[in-house]
């Protein structure tokens, strides 16, 4: 086990890895551009780094084609290879990253969840030029930190073509918990469409991907269950949000493959253990769009760590993992048999898989894709006091026709009739949980750029995500995330600042307070020293995972001095949550939407530290 990749090594060891499948036959099945580590079946060295520390790494951008699943599509690659290869930092060591432009384009690297100094923070406009065609960047900043992180291009719509990659700390001082054997979970989304005509398509026609669209059918037996009246009434709504309750991903799987360390379904990505070894997986999501539910039939998972910060161990069965969040589970399989890493993607039109086994080539079951998710009126943030009363009149006294209680298959539908009884009415089989009403939306509406407001915003953080209200097993929820270190910030907020996350899905435009980016005068303004606080309302349908650059969010989740530090935080629809933010790093730092094309089309800022 002297073999953990790093990049210096990298272009040896795709020449070794190409030796090693064409001597195996696996060239046939499988011609992707896997990176080492990705490949590695027995995990990722645990021993002292191959590196040493200082030591300067380099990276070369290029196209390259690659295929799988019978298509063939080309990709950029780092190291040759999709993802990048594995970058290992030590925590208080300078590093040194050369990054060579081959790709005919200005391109750019950003080091995910970081901190450094500004400059190399590789965001092109905001904390540097890029790196153009041709040219080397030397990216140089002190490690400050650990844990498991990523890094991706900040440039256009490049991270949909392959440009992203693994970057993992270690530690100065040992970790809090234990582990035999490690192994980089990086999820992805790949389309061979062309990533501008996919946006393309999405402003044409936003439903684009989404064929879950619900049909005359179901109008059908929404009013013969529901009555005519509310069920018009439920349809005028959801026409007047310009979305639909299927609207739970943008881009699906009609064109996403879903990989598992750059490896589609069929190709199984495995990591081996011995029955008894603790096995700790570094969960990355590294989709542009595509947020996952993840779970290991069989194996619960112990999150040790979120968003590279130790947290307390937790628990689970099963976790929703935001795009472009991490999170670091330990599992313990004592059996000698196969279990199905499975990450659904969230609107359950496809998945990734990988497999954790004893040895080479065993499988185990893979589980169906359950029933899709619907959004609510909870989601639209509608005022649920004054759907009772209307139902009240309606039906004839506000309960539930028996009929309609019988919605098992879509658990989401019901759940505007049912919240008029009472704040937190969690029906099983009928309405999901969801938190209190935590706020009212003001006469601003956010201007033609919005479509909808979230009336009534709730507190959510203690919900486990879109599809997975009901699923009987435990779920990761932001309430069980606390802190390990006792490292709090005591200081109150200086400062209030609240921003409300807009957009129009039919034009599929996305916006702060109903502004695009374009459209926007000057930076949002930190004042270099303070302690703000920072609210945020998603007045949207959709989940969207906001990401601030260069400083830590500290999410307000009811845990006083443990409240967890994050660099990317899902506010889900009609949600109203704050984050503190100790405003330590000067300089121009990038706040935006994760995915991707969220971003590209304005729900991103600049903010100045001065
Ligand atoms: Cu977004």
């Amino acid at each position: 086990m002297n073999s953990f990749p790093t990049p210096l090594d990298s272009l040896a060891n795709r020449r070794q890895f190409l030796r090693y499948i064409s001597a195996t036959g696996l060239l046939a099945t499988l011609d992707g551009l896997l990176p080492a580590w990705a490949r590695e079946p027995a995990g990722l060295a645990t021993g002292p780094a191959a590196r040493a520390p200082g030591e300067p790494i380099d990276l070369f951008l290029r196209w390259q084609d690659l295929a799988f699943g019978g298509r063939r599509g080309r990709a950029i690659t780092l190291n040759g290879t999709v993802p990048g290869p594995l970058l290992r930092l030590r925590e208080g060591e300078d590093a040194t990253i050369r990054v060579h432009n081959e790709l005919g384009e200005d391109s750019s690297v950003h080091w995910h969840g970081i901190l450094v100094p500004f400059e190399m923070d590789g965001v092109p406009g905001v904390s540097f030029p890029g790196i153009r065609a041709g040219e080397t960047f030397t990216y140089r900043f002190p490690v400050r930190q650990s844990g498991t992180y990523w890094y991706h291009s900040h440039s256009g719509l490049q991270e949909q073509l392959g440009h992203y990659g693994p970057l993992i700390i270690d530690p100065a001082e040992p970790e809090p918990y234990r582990y035999d054997r490690e192994y980089v979970v990086m999820l992805s989304d790949w389309t061979f469409e062309n990533p501008y005509k996919v946006l393309a398509k999405l402003k044409k026609l936003s439903a684009y991907y989404n064929f879950q669209q619900r049909t005359v059918g179901d109008f059908f037996r929404d009013m013969s269950e529901d009555g005519l009246a509310l069920t018009v009434k439920e349809r005028l709504a959801w026409g007047n949000m310009r979305m639909s309750p299927t609207d739970i991903a943008d881009i699906t799987g009609y064109t996403y493959t879903y990989l598992v360390n750059g490896l589609a379904p069929g190709d199984n990505w495995t990591g081996l253990f011995a029955p008894g070894e603790r096995v700790r997986l570094r969960l990355i999501n590294a989709a542009t769009m595509s947020y996952f539910n993840v779970r290991i039939p069989g194996l619960p998972m112990t999150v040790v760590q979120a968003d590279g910060q130790d947290v307390q161990p937790v628990e689970t069965d099963e976790l929703q993992i935001a795009v472009a969040e991490t999170f670091d589970v330990i599992v313990h399989p004592r059996e000698d048999r196969a279990y199905t890493l499975f990450a659904e993607a969230m609107d359950r039109s496809g998945f990734g898989r990988g497999t954790l086994a004893p040895r080479p080539g065993m499988t185990a079951p893979v589980p169906g894709l359950r029933e899709r998710p619907l959004r609510t009126m909870v989601d639209m943030g509608m005022d649920m006091s004054a759907m009772g009363s209307m139902r009240g009149m309606e039906m004839g006294g506000g309960k539930m026709p028996s009929g309609a209680a019988d919605h098992g298959d879509h658990p989401g539908q019901m759940t505007g009739m049912a919240m008029g009884e009472g704040e937190q009415a969690c029906v099983p089989g009928m309405t999901p949980c969801t938190g209190p009403e935590v706020g009212r939306h003001g006469p601003d509406t956010h201007g033609p750029g919005n479509t909808s407001v979230a009336r009534v915003q709730r507190d959510r953080l203690g919900e486990p995500g879109t599809g997975l209200e009901q699923v009987g097993h435990r779920v990761l929820v932001y309430t069980d995330l606390r802190r390990l270190a006792d490292d709090f910030d005591e200081r109150p907020a200086d400062r209030e600042m609240e921003l409300h996350l807009t957009g129009n899905m039919e034009r599929y435009m996305w916006s702060f307070d109903g502004k695009k980016f374009s459209e926007v005068q000057g930076p949002i303004k930190f004042n270099y020293g303070e302690r703000l606080r920072l609210t945020m309302v998603n007045d949207t349908m959709m989940e969207h995972p906001i990401h601030l650059h260069g400083m830590w969010m500290e999410l307000e989740n009811g845990h006083g001095r443990r409240i967890p530090r994050k660099h990317t935080i899902s506010v889900k629809p009609a949600e109203r949550l704050s984050v503190l933010i100790a405003v330590d790093a000067p300089g121009r730092w990038a706040f935006h939407c994760h995915l991707l094309y969220h971003m590209d089309m304005g729900m991103f800022r600049v903010v100045r530290v001065s």
